[in-house]
């Protein structure tokens, strides 16, 4: 087991599933990350910044919404590199992660959450929701590829609708 992976969250029926995009945006090898309310259902984790998509809204409107009301910036959304379903006590999630590029401004918690860039060294240390674990296991041989300038063989999914 992943140290730091939350996962005593996947017992019991979940009553809807949630559409959730959220961004993997590395810079000089690290990676940025928003830290979930102490009081959320998942506990103190930390996550890559997203949400929930709203009816009607496209994947990479929705995630390119949530970086702006969140975090205050703007990017590129690229390619798509994981897909996961995961089902919590409380809710099951269909998570759509995408490599995004070109930051414009500064990123801040505009709702008071902890911001931090963090190497995939420091990632290990740190607690993350269950769902993300295939991602986390993912992200060191993805960053190499990606500094290499190669992301052509790194895609875990198919392209966004
Ligand atoms: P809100 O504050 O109710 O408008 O909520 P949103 O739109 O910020 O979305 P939220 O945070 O309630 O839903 C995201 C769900 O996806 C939540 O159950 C946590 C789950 N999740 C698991 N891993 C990640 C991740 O790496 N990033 C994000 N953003 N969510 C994740």
């Amino acid at each position: 087991m992943r140290r730091g992976v939350h996962d005593a969250e996947s017992r019991g029926a979940p009553r809807e599933e949630i559409l959730v995009v959220a961004a993997i945006l590395p810079r000089a090898g690290r990676i940025l990350l928003a830290r979930r309310p102490d009081d959320d259902p998942l506990g103190p984790v930390w996550e890559f910044p997203g949400g929930k998509v709203e009816p009607g809204e496209s994947l990479e409107a929705a995630l390119g919404r949530e970086l702006r009301e969140e975090l205050g910036i703007g990017a590129r959304v690229g390619e798509r590199v994981e897909e996961i379903r995961h089902r919590y006590s409380h809710r099951a999630v269909h998570l759509h992660f995408f490599l995004c590029h070109d930051l414009e401004g500064e990123p801040r918690g505009l709702h008071g959450q902890d911001v931090v860039w963090a190497s995939p060294e420091e990632m290990a240390g740190l607690p993350f929701p269950a769902a993300d674990r295939r991602l986390l296991e993912r992200l060191p041989v993805l960053l190499r590829e990606w500094e290499a300038g190669d992301s052509s063989s790194s895609t875990g999914a198919e392209p966004a609708p």
